[in-house]
């Protein structure tokens, strides 16, 4: 059996998790359900990235510990995942005593290769970033990651020798075209970072002590991305007395990260784990960001967005629709609350809930709710559904093999869009009048069995739906529920179609929706 381990970043506790946090998370999960339906032995990992000098001032803000303040953010973040349904398999947080171990037998490991040595550093610091640049990196005089104002500081460190090992990372991009998507991430890695002579990396601090103390000099603290980097490892057990999951999980087949941290997984990641000996994954997969009209997300703007609000009010799978439709992964994509609402009542209650509603009805009208057997002699038009089934079933698997992601959601509109059509064209009402049963049989199996395969390929981003839509049409049998079985086109016997059917997206009213969604933001 394949197996699959893919992770999302850890993410930084310091407030309530926004919808781009939100989207990082479904992909991941919705990827894990892809590879999980498809019969493949999956691992998902998530979990809080909870050191670093910002989590300590947040604390010392709300007047707690840090780590009273990082338990209750873990406890949210738990709590938020499983509103979303996220099928993670372990949660990780860096304050595990399991990982803190380990990056301390770490940080020992690379001092003792030589990896890292000490020396003293001299650099322009962004606090919330946590990050140093140097003079050429900064734009305009600020961060170049968050664009805020920097501050030379000067202090005692532990440097890693990056420099050390970059040809053999260019090395490895160049024998790896799979290691990077979209592709054009890892050319800015070489020719914004590696071309112009790759810095040094400082490792660790001494202004700040909520951190991993280094076991041969406890004045410092492990830098945060070594820490936070790591967490793909110790997660599975990695440099611990049980390491079956990392034997069996590692390398990492799928690594999601955002644009914004692209740097510290496609440079230092991969040069960390050359340090360690250790496989690197087999892809990262850099997305994009979600963005608002007027710019990006943020309190002060008031245009901050909160995924279990949506939830609350629209449902859950309407709301990782979205995420996954409205984002293209290479490029930013827009949230906004008109086409929020228009995805909504066009693609999910005109398209897909209406062509569900339309079939089960139909089929208790003309047959008392009993699903006809698949017939033998399709006519041009079924054959031509049948088709059209069977190609967009290659083409979303295409798209998502190759990580695009909304691409592939749009291949299973099309195929909604042509059965809703095949009922346009067979005209059902007219077969029943002109008593014409064949056909109508051969109609209705046809609209159940395009159904069916809808229903498991939306299964692995809006799971609740696709089983309504399964309970609704009739399909109980785990046998024609699962991947393989979208091969089959003929084979469904003996169902019944629940006697009323029930709409699984209703209508938005348009104005008051988008003025709701408005005040959510503003809130
Ligand atoms: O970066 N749209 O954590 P984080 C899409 N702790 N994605 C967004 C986004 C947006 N508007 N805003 C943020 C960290 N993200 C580190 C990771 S991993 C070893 C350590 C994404 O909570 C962002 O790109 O600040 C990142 O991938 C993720 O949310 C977590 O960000």
């Amino acid at each position: 059996m394949n197996k699959f381990y893919i992770t999302t970043p850890i993410y930084y506790p310091s407030g309530r998790f926004h919808i781009g946090t939100a989207y990082t998370t479904v992909l991941a999960d919705s990827m894990k359900r892809y590879h999980k339906l498809k019969g493949e032995d999956t691992f998902l990992l998530t979990g809080t990235d909870e050191h670093g000098q910002k989590i300590g001032e947040k604390a010392a803000e709300q007047g707690k510990t840090p780590q009273e303040y990082v338990d209750e953010m873990a406890a949210y973040a738990k709590e938020l995942w499983a509103k979303m349904k996220i099928d993670y398999d372990y949660f990780i947080r860096t304050t595990d005593e399991k990982h803190v171990k380990v990056v301390q037998k770490i940080f020992d490991r690379f001092m003792e290769q030589g990896d890292i040595y000490k020396g003293e550093y001299e650099g322009w610091y962004c606090v919330p970033c946590e990050s140093y640049f140097t003079e050429t990196q900064l734009v305009d005089g600020k961060c170049p990651d968050c664009g805020r104002e920097v501050k030379l500081m000067k202090e005692e460190a532990y440097f890693f020798n990056m420099k050390k090992y970059a040809d053999r990372l260019l090395k490895y991009y160049d024998e790896h075209p799979d290691f990077v998507k979209p592709e054009y991430r890892k050319n800015e890695m070489i020719n914004n970072f590696i071309k112009p002579g790759l810095e040094d990396l400082c490792v660790t601090r001494t202004t700040f002590d909520w951190g991993i103390k280094v076991l041969k000099d406890p004045k410092h603290v492990v830098y945060v991305w070594l820490d936070a980097l790591t967490n793909y490892l110790t997660a599975l057990g990695y440099g611990s007395e049980d390491d079956s999951l990392f034997k069996k999980y590692w390398p990492a087949d799928l690594q999601i990260v955002g644009k914004d941290i692209a740097r510290f997984h496609l440079i230092y990641w991969p040069i960390f784990l050359m340090a360690l000996d250790l496989p690197l994954p087999k892809t990262i997969l850099v997305h994009n960001w979600i963005t608002m009209k007027d710019g990006k997300m943020s309190k002060s703007k008031g245009n901050v967005i909160y995924p279990e609000d949506l939830v609350e009010r629209y449902g859950l799978d309407s709301v990782r629709y979205f995420l996954l439709r409205e984002m293209p992964v290479s490029q930013d994509g827009i949230f906004s609350p008109k086409s929020f609402v228009e995805r909504y009542n066009f693609d999910l209650c005109n398209d897909l809930s209406n062509l569900l509603n339309r079939t089960v009805s139909m089929v208790n009208k003309y047959f008392s709710g009993n699903v006809p057997k698949y017939n033998g002699t399709p006519n041009e038009v079924d054959k031509e559904l049948e088709e059209t089934c069977a190609k967009q079933i290659k083409a979303f698997e295409e798209k998502w093999e190759n990580y695009e992601i909304a691409n592939g959601l749009q291949e299973i509109w099309t195929l909604i869009s042509r059965t809703n059509k095949y009922i346009d064209e067979t005209m059902p009402w007219v077969l029943a009048k002109e008593e014409n049963k064949e056909k109508l049989e051969s109609v209705m199996y046809h609209l159940i069995e395009s159904l069916r395969e809808i229903a498991i390929l939306i299964k692995p981003f809006m799971n609740d739906t696709a089983d309504n839509i399964l309970r609704q049409i009739g399909v109980r049998d785990e046998k024609f529920m699962n991947w393989d079985s979208l091969k089959q086109y003929d084979a469904l016997k003996d169902i019944k179609v629940i006697e009323k059917g029930e709409p699984i997206f209703m209508r938005l009213k348009p104005e008051e929706e988008i003025e709701y969604i408005k005040n959510l933001m503003k809130k």
